[in-house]
């Protein structure tokens, strides 16, 4: 397995190039240690999928740093920093091919065996070995039709089958229900025991366990800390969850 990285935010800005030019993010300042989970939670539009998309530098910060064990990430190889991370986006993005082929995207050299390995791990071996032809079942167009949950289970184990150092959940549970969520988080707790894992949600319930939690709000972090101490502490945390 490899090792959870840490990551460093120091006084980011980023504004979307072309845009009115508003800053989406604003003196961003936070640390993830090694093998913690982070919660992000937020209103939409608040700048959880800019934040986490400056990691892998899909784009790069307006101003201000990131750095990953202790580097700036612009002096790192593109390639190599986005061979450490997974991201699991909003909307899972699967191709017409087997469902074997999809969850090897990413990792050419997995085995069969630790494709389903992964699949186990995401609550998805089941669904996919009930399929007539299992692992072989074609996707997209003259493919089985999938359920939202079905695809976002897909996308996690495809994550999971490039074993990152850091792995990115961006809202990609918000199609299962509790129980599903619950499992995968558990079975994430020991494969990824060491892997820094970043987790955006809508829920509260799906952040409330996290080593600690940041609060976006309108591009700042409003809050940082564990349920309990946001809950004393931080108005906007309390909103999300009273609603
Ligand atoms: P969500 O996914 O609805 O919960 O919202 P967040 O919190 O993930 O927010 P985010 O980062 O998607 O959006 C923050 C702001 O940035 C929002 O005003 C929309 C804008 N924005 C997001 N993606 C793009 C993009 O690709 N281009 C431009 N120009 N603006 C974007």
């Amino acid at each position: 397995g490899r090792q959870g990285c840490q990551i460093d935010f120091e006084n980011v800005s980023f504004a979307y190039e072309g845009a009115s030019g508003d800053p989406v993010l604003k003196n961003i300042n936070f640390t993830c240690l090694p093998g913690e989970t982070i919660g992000i939670i937020g209103s939409t539009g608040s700048g959880k999928s800019s934040l986490v998309s400056l990691i892998p530098r899909f784009y790069d910060t307006s101003a201000g740093t990131i750095r990953v064990d202790g580097v700036d990430i612009g002096k790192l190889d593109p390639a190599k920093l986005r061979d450490q991370i997974a991201i699991v986006p909003q909307k899972s993005i699967l191709f017409s091919g087997t469902i074997e082929e999809n969850l090897r995207w990413g990792n050419e050299h997995a085995t069969l065996d630790e494709i389903m390995q992964a699949a186990k791990m995401a609550e998805a071996h089941g669904f996919i070995t009930s399929f007539p032809e299992g692992y072989e079942t074609m996707l997209g167009q003259r493919g089985v039709n999938l359920s939202g949950g079905q695809k976002q289970r897909l996308s996690i184990a495809r994550a999971l089958v490039r074993k990152p150092d850091v792995l990115i959940l961006d809202d990609c549970t918000s199609a299962l229900d509790t129980t599903t969520e619950t499992n995968i988080k558990e079975s994430l707790k020991s494969f990824a025991s060491g892997v820094t894992c970043l987790l955006i949600a809508q829920r509260i319930t799906s952040v409330m366990d996290a080593d600690k939690i940041i609060v976006m709000d309108d591009g700042e972090i409003v809050g940082i800390g564990t349920h309990e101490t946001l809950m004393k502490s931080c108005r906007v945390y309390v909103e999300i969850f009273q609603s």
